[in-house]
């Protein structure tokens, strides 16, 4: 028979601060997708897996000092050394749905002062995510969330400076309308995550993958 254009899966970001619900929103997202027959995978930054997410681990439980810059480019080499498992899976049709990538890595490090290009570059030309989900969340709010207050960065005047970046950068997200997210119950924010994901999916079948920043 005639030759099926060959679809790829789609690379959908949720980013955010603190707390915002980025880890409940991404189980229950790629369950729904599962549930509903694409092909999907989850996967979260930093991957706290391999030999240079085992550093960065270390770092942010407060175990280990490291100097600003350097620490910067292991959370970006820990995207990068993630790219052939990325491109392969979403080559082949399978979809991911990502916790953090770079706009994390920029704004935390651009929190504590280094310059906004500088923290860009490393991240130039990695794999771009095809929509970016930012759950924007009051720092207030995050502040009564479980679990908050544990690992470095975890403080409320380094978060709102963070945020603060954040909001600065969603004019270089492909997000749609996404005020308030974290606001709303979990089922709200998770039944407008559902129709975007599938949205992108459909819509990125056929386009080709796009770098980073460039
Ligand atoms: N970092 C960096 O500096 N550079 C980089 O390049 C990257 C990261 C990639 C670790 O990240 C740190 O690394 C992070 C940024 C920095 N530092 N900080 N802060 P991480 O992703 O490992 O951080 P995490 O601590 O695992 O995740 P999180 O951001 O703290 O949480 P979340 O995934 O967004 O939220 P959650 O766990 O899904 O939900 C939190 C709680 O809220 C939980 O009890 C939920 O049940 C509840 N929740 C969730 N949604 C709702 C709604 N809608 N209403 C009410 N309650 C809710």
């Amino acid at each position: 028979g005639p030759l099926q254009p060959l679809c790829r899966g789609a690379f959908i970001l949720l980013e955010g601060c603190d707390r915002a619900g980025k880890s409940t929103q991404a189980a229950k997202l790629v369950r729904k997708l599962k549930a509903r027959g694409f092909l999907v995978e989850h996967m979260r930054f930093p991957d706290r897996t391999t030999p240079i997410g085992n550093m960065i681990d270390a770092y942010l439980k407060s175990t280990k000092e490291l100097d600003d810059h350097a620490v910067h480019l292991l959370f970006s080499a820990n995207r990068w050394e993630c790219m052939a498992k990325m491109k392969k899976l979403l080559s082949s049709g399978t979809s991911i749905v990502v916790e953090r990538y770079a706009y994390s890595g920029v704004t935390f490090s651009a929190a504590k002062g280094l310059e906004l290009a500088w923290c860009k570059s490393p991240d130039i030309g990695l794999l771009a995510p095809d929509v970016t989900l930012f759950l924007d969340l009051p720092i207030c709010e995050a502040g009564k969330r479980e679990g908050f207050g544990e690992e470095r960065y975890e403080n409320e005047d380094f978060q709102r400076n963070v945020r603060g970046l954040f909001l600065d950068m969603k004019h270089d997200m492909t997000v749609g309308d996404i005020q308030n997210y974290a606001r709303k119950t979990i089922d709200e924010i998770h039944g407008e995550l559902v129709a975007s994901a599938i949205e992108t999916i459909k819509k990125c079948a056929t386009l080709p993958l796009k770098d980073l920043w460039k």
